[in-house]
């Protein structure tokens, strides 16, 4: 780059400051240091930055006395922070030109250096990061409250074929991410028992565990303002054991303190299930009270008093995760600050609001009473109180309806023994939120129809929907900075934080110029994961064939496996020569499997038998593929999504709450294979179904299905595809050396219920796959509905979600500035 280029002299000054942290903190010598050592240098000088911005931002609020959002959630799948960073505080270019004036690791070297923060299981704890860089970058007043986990997501590698699970220690290094904050630290208490005298009560707990906090900034974009993200480690009471440890009994003084520090150790890697392990009630009971004592302590701190806290503060429940915040907050209003009960309550529900994530019945939390009694035995109190008046309340509106208390109650008595009794925590969420919301519409219908129907005829005005988002910061500026230049010549940069702009793009869909410059740009896309996927895998996949993909989450509602069975069949066509000349594919899978979830685990390995059979097809040639990408995160989303030209959606109608990897993928250009489920029905009505596929059985469908008598062998029996397809599994065709490896697949298909009907939907999904393969037979029109679909995605920004919630929950709405 020539010296007169502005750019060059700040990368030359940039560079100067990243060798001036090289010695003074990091202790490396700049003309040798490795890419870890400039990873670690260039974090610092970043951080230095948001340092600043944090301590300013912290200085705004309290002088305003601002109203506060506190977003609790046991889950935060950030991801790396660097590039974030960079983007946020404009410096991505300088640091570019940095790193490539003086030769040596390039920046993007340096950038994956950085370990993802996978503080997460999947789409809630993604949904919880995007919900933070938004509530940063509208300047709202926001706290994310969550855990310090140790070790989050396991780290998925594959042996013959078979998912392992590999510990995640991603702070072995340390990070440069992070701001311990040692003067924060509230005691957290467990066990005992509970001496009640009236409204108060005296908790004698049996022991107490440290929450020491720790502080993560995000970064807000095209704003000097931050967000604190404050997670909580456990730690051993300061006297430790010291009787054991002075004695020399050192065994026994560290096995005193894991039994404390373990509480913060590793993120139960469950999707959708419940662990309802003590170590899990533990840990939600750990990060919410050390949030609330911490929220209350800082309140206090400005207004002197508590009698204003619901208009200064909400608190946000993602899931019920935290929904022990309910009784807790009561236990610190009534018993550690003397407010009457009547007065406590009335502030806890105008100050709850809670989201639900999930319609499935196995993944409603509920805790035995016994444990609660055990670990909580205060807080058990306090939800037969709330659980009494409550029911009181219902029984003078519905007089005699012994069945609706049964159904609402806060307890689960089912059986009538009283060992098996368990508190529903959604009920203890519901009854003490004002509002209570699904994450699409399809999904917020169904909660008031379905699971929640009682409560949505006793409280309805509390129910609303917030159809999920996405940042565009990270999933299209950053994950896709060839298709961001084409966005900035053609709209101007502010699509970024006004992503409805992308409407401006519709015209573009009829520019053949424009056309092939977007072609281009996802080619490029292509490469990139191509040459990743040869390095990680030894597959050869050839960029100019449609790149069909699905990845998320391995589940059975999920369906990867109907996936498989449009790969077999359309192997088996290719074999009897009926579809020469059908579009080449690169079918590309991945995910993890939760590590005790049989089923899912079967479904990887058969992805993978089936994968080594076509790829070692000499007659399949380039017309099909199979790759499974190990290690599904955030960091490897970022590559494959823009690099996707059919995004898998495919979800039994009715059983996926939004999905968020859909909103990402036709944001990138991807055109949508799904059925009429969660959010895909929103993506529809705002990229024209002419631009997507739908196909299957509608959620009413189903239920009628369901309800008639569902008889998936006659459809194995009477459809020959199907029928050859599911027998190539169960005969051992794809596991010569294991014949009977997948028969508990098939037999859940054919022999007991297809409790997901794939069978339904299989013929509408062969069919709809073959639309696609002709469309994509016709670049022109395909580019054209691919652009039509990026320029229909502007409602699915993560801002709008923050600007919904901030007005209809969170009463923030003179706190948002105009667009
Ligand atoms: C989920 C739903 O299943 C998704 O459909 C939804 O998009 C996200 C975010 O609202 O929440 N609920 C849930 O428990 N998970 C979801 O992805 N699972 C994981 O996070 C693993």
């Amino acid at each position: 780059m020539p010296a007169s280029n502005p750019l060059a002299n700040e990368g030359a000054e940039f560079r100067a400051e990243i060798d001036r942290k090289l010695l003074t903190e990091v202790a490396a010598e700049p003309v040798t240091a490795n890419t870890k050592e400039l990873y670690k240098a260039l974090s610092l000088l970043v951080r230095e930055q948001l340092a600043q911005r944090w301590v300013k931002t912290q200085v705004e609020d309290r002088k305003a006395k601002a109203r506060r959002i506190y977003y609790m959630s046991m889950e935060f799948l950030v991801g790396r922070a660097l590039n974030n960073a960079l983007s946020a505080l404009d410096l991505r270019d300088t640091a570019d030109a940095a790193f490539s004036a003086v030769g040596g690791p390039a920046l993007t070297d340096v950038l994956e250096c950085e370990p993802d923060a996978a503080l997460g299981n999947g789409g809630l704890g993604r949904l919880a990061a995007c919900f933070l860089d938004s509530m940063a970058t509208l300047e709202l007043p926001s706290w994310g409250y969550g855990m310090r986990y140790e070790y989050g997501m396991f780290a998925q590698s594959i042996i013959n074929g078979a998912q392992v699970e590999h510990p995640d220690s991603w702070l072995v290094d340390g990070t440069p991410w992070e701001f311990p904050r040692p003067g924060t630290v509230f005691p957290v208490r467990f066990g005992g028992s509970a001496e009640h005298c009236g409204e108060w009560a005296e908790w004698n707990a049996a022991e107490a565990v440290e929450a020491r906090a720790y502080d993560y900034v995000i970064p807000g974009h095209g704003t000097e303002r931050v967000s604190t993200l404050r997670l909580w480690k456990a730690g051993a009471p300061a006297q430790i054991d010291l009787n054991a440890f002075n004695s020399g009994d050192y065994a026994r003084a560290a096995e005193f303190k894991n039994r404390f520090e373990n509480i913060s150790w590793v993120l139960y890697p469950n999707d959708s299930t419940p662990a309802g392990r003590e170590l899990r009630l533990r840990q939600e009971y750990f990060f919410v009270s050390a949030s609330l004592q911490d929220i209350l302590f800082h309140h206090l701190e400005e207004h002197g008093h508590l009698n204003n806290l619901a208009d200064q503060i909400a608190i946000h429940l993602n899931d019920t995760h935290p929904a022990i915040s309910v009784a807790e907050l009561m236990r610190l209003l009534c018993d550690d600050y003397g407010m009457l009960w009547s007065q406590a309550w009335s502030q806890c529900k105008r100050i709850f609001s809670y989201t639900n994530h999930t319609l499935m019945p196995e993944a409603l939390e509920t805790w035995a009473v016994g444990l609660m009694q055990y670990l909580l035995p205060r807080h058990m109190r306090i939800i037969y109180r709330i659980n009494q008046e409550f029911l009181n309340e219902v029984s003078q509106r519905f007089p005699g309806d012994i069945d609706l208390i049964r159904r609402i109650s806060l307890i689960d008595d089912a059986d009538g023994n009283p060992d098996n009794k368990r508190v529903r925590m959604a009920h203890l969420s519901i009854v003490g939120s004002h509002r209570i919301n699904g994450v699409s519409q399809l999904h917020s219908d169904l909660m008031v129809q379905t699971i929640f129907a009682d409560f949505a005829r006793l409280y309805p005005d509390r129910f609303h929907n917030k159809t999920n988002g996405v940042t565009p910061r990270r999933w299209v500026a950053q994950a896709n900075p060839n298709l961001a230049t084409l966005l900035d010549r053609r709209l101007g940069k502010e699509w970024r934080l006004d992503l409805d702009r992308l409407k401006g793009l519709r015209a573009a869909a009829d520019d053949p110029e424009f056309r092939n410059e977007f072609a281009a740009a996802k080619h490029v896309n292509k490469l990139r994961l191509a040459d990743y996927v040869k390095r990680e895998t030894g597959i050869i996949l050839n960029p100019h064939c449609l790149f069909d993909v699905q990845v998320k989450r391995i589940h059975e509602y999920k369906r990867q496996l109907l996936n498989v069975l449009h790969v077999i069949t359309r192997y088996n066509a290719l074999l009897h020569g009926v579809d020469e000349d059908a579009t080449p594919r690169c079918v590309i899978f991945a995910g993890k499997a939760a590590s005790s979830y049989y089923m899912a685990k079967q479904i990887i390995h058969l992805i993978h038998d089936v994968a080594t059979t076509i790829n070692g097809d000499p007659r399949v040639k380039d017309r099909l593929k199979v790759v499974f990408i190990p290690n599904y995160g955030v960091s490897l989303a970022e590559m494959i999504i823009p690099a996707a030209n059919l995004s898998e959606q495919i979800s039994t109608a009715g059983t996926e709450a939004s999905g968020t990897g859909n909103m990402k993928f036709a944001l990138n250009g991807a055109l949508t294979i799904g059925t009429e489920d969660g959010a895909n029905i929103e993506i529809r009505d705002n990229v024209g179904a002419e631009n997507i596929f739908i196909f299957g059985n509608s959620t009413p469908q189903v239920a009628a299905l369901r309800t008639s008598g569902y008889d998936p062998r006659a459809i194995y029996q009477n459809d020959p595809a199907l029928n050859e397809t599911l027998n190539r599994i169960d005969g051992g065709f794809f596991s010569p050396n294991e014949r009977k490896r997948y028969h508990d697949l098939f037999n859940a298909l054919v022999n007991y219920g297809d409790h997901y009907m794939l069978l339904a939907d299989y013929a509408d999904y062969i069919a709809t796959q073959r639309r696609v393969d002709a469309l994509y037979a016709t670049p022109d029109e395909w580019q054209r509905r691919a652009i039509l679909n990026v320029a229909g995605m502007g409602a699915f920004s993560a801002d709008r979600t923050i600007r919904e919630y901030a007005i209809d929950t969170w009463g923030m709405e003179q706190l948002l500035k105009p667009i």
